[in-house]
């Protein structure tokens, strides 16, 4: 059986987010144009608490774009984006999002950030979606959503080391810069993940 995966199709990430992805908006008509040809349809969504490690604003004397290193970790510093509860962590109101059958949350840690639907940047915490899906006999996924060159990414090569067979669609991704997105695609492809 078959799932779509949708990540972070949140308004901080949309036209006028505090993380605006460029053309984001372009993708949720095409989305929610597929959405029926899954036998699930599950989404993730970024959840920060207000002092999270990736807000530059919760370091001194830094900006967004910055990376600083964290526990080993590289961590890239963004704006304050998706705060729970907020209106800004809230699915965009194009979404058809009422057939979504379940969501995940990353992110929700203060001290770790959390690019993939699956599990934090360590590894150290898994969200439950591998098992939901699972558990639910999915064994085909594909991956859509924000942005391409972080979560999609990220998201997309976990689930591919978790055993699913799993597509990416190009004309429901968008990513944050140009070049990063390009190798993200290569990237993907490159460990055998199709890019469709
Ligand atoms: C994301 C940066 C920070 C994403 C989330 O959804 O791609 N990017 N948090
Ligand atoms: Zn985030």
């Amino acid at each position: 059986m078959n799932a779509l995966i949708l990540i972070d199709i949140q308004n901080d990430f949309l036209l006028g987010g505090s993380l605006e992805v460029p053309k984001g908006d372009e993708i949720i008509d095409n989305i929610n144009s597929i959405m029926d040809n899954y036998s699930m349809v599950v989404a993730t969504k970024d959840w920060h608490p207000k002092n999270h490690i990736s807000f530059a604003s919760n370091h001194n004397n830094k900006k967004a774009g910055q990376i600083i290193t964290i526990n080993n970790l590289d961590q890239i510093l963004w704006p304050d984006h998706c705060i729970k509860d907020s209106k800004g962590s809230e699915f965009s109101e194009k979404l058809d999002f009422h057939k979504i059958h379940k969501i995940f949350y990353k992110g929700v840690d203060s001290n770790i950030d959390s690019y993939s639907g699956f599990y934090d940047n360590g590894k150290i915490r898994s969200t439950g979606l591998s098992n939901f899906l699972k558990k639910n006999n999915i064994n085909q996924v594909d991956i859509v959503g924000l942005a391409t060159d972080y979560c999609v990414k990220y998201s997309s090569i976990d689930a591919y080391n978790e055993g699913f067979k799993i597509n990416v669609l190009r004309f429901c991704v968008r990513g944050i810069s140009v070049e990063t997105t390009e190798t993200a695609f290569k990237e993907m492809k490159d460990i055998g993940i199709s890019i469709i």
